[in-house]
């Protein structure tokens, strides 16, 4: 028989190890699983509700199209977040700027958020899973006042929970507080989410690489021998290795984080510092990949170590299991 625990019980069973250890992050952290659910709830109509699916009409700070999901999304996170009085102030990729939460309890919350409400949007209307991804910081700016600037700006190193809700086959929560990764499954009958996967590890080996390869002619030499050698016949390397590639990161991730394996979406000659963005894309997921026992870098440095500049910057991300990405490095010193 399982152990019926839930994520709610779980985060409380772990908080004593939190170094921070006050009912504030778990305050935050139900703040989450209850945004979850509810956008879990419109993702599951978006094929039957013609006003969810399709276009906002507008387009957000990285002049990509807002699906009314998104926007829907970040509302529902910002809200709930707000609501908890927890969290002083949060970034969004669907957020042009910062939003410093004004109401005197917000402003003496201990937390800031980053989020990317719904990533992988663009496979709504076309039933893949996406998800959200999420990393959050102790505030550095004094308690009292409004959120700002710098309390985003930290690096990775200083998260101090993060995780991402893949909206999938399953509904499911993967996050960590530092004390490991851990995976609970919703069951949507009772409307909860159970711990499925307790200290999940990604495997040190693997044979699986998720890459756009339609970018090869646009990638520099040393990733595009790198991919070569991916395609290479060498059973003693267990080569030729397997490319799956679903185009929404935490899928993606997801499936790696389980199975083993690398993703990578390099610098291209179009897109000089990659697509994905440092602050509430890479820097979450290297933190999840680096408990989970992985490695993540930009090509150069590891990611949590990227000091940030701005809230929407973007960087290379090369992340997974801890055998496959020195193999890659090893090309990429070449
Ligand atoms: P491409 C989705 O837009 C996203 O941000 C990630 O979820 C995904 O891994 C990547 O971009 C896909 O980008 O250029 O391969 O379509």
């Amino acid at each position: 028989m399982g152990k019926l625990i839930t994520l709610g019980e779980h985060i409380v069973k772990n908080q004593d190890k939190f170094p921070y250890a006050t009912g504030e992050l778990t305050a935050l952290l139900s703040g989450i699983k209850l945004a979850s659910k509810v956008v879990n709830s419109e993702i599951n109509k978006a094929g039957l509700v013609d006003e969810i699916i399709g276009q906002e009409g507008q387009t957000n700070i990285q002049g990509e199209d807002q699906q009314k999901l998104d926007v829907y999304a970040n509302r529902i996170f910002k809200e709930a977040l707000g609501a908890r009085a927890v969290v002083c102030g949060l970034a969004s990729e669907e957020e042009d700027d910062y939003v410093a939460y004004e109401s005197e309890v917000c402003q003496n919350g201990s937390y800031i958020i980053l989020i990317d409400p719904l990533d992988g949007s663009s496979n709504i209307d076309v039933n893949v899973s996406i998800g959200t991804i999420f990393c959050v910081y102790r505030r550095i700016s004094e308690p009292g006042q409004p959120a700002e600037l710098n309390d985003f700006l930290q690096k990775g190193r200083e998260i101090v929970a993060a995780g991402y809700v893949v909206y999938g086959s399953s509904t499911m929560i993967v996050m960590s507080t530092g004390q490991g990764v851990h995976g609970y499954t919703f069951d949507p009958s009772i409307g909860v989410f159970f711990l499925s996967h307790e200290n999940l590890r990604i495997p040190d080996n693997g044979k699986i690489y998720s890459v756009n390869e339609g970018n090869f002619p646009f990638f520099d030499e040393n990733i595009r021998n790198y991919l070569k050698h991916c395609k290479e016949y060498d059973p003693a390397s267990n080569r030729p290795y397997t490319s799956r590639y679903i185009g929404s990161l935490v899928s993606d991730f997801h499936r790696n984080l389980i199975k083993g394996g690398i993703y990578l979406y390099p610098a291209t000659s179009h897109k000089p510092k990659g697509k994905l963005r440092l602050l509430y894309e890479c820097n979450p997921m290297a933190f999840l990949i680096e408990q989970a026992g992985g490695l993540a870098t930009d090509g150069v440095q590891d990611i949590l170590d990227i000091k940030p500049t701005e809230l929407h910057q973007r960087c290379p991300l090369i992340l997974g299991s801890k055998n496959m990405v020195n193999e890659l490095k090893r090309f990429l010193a070449d």
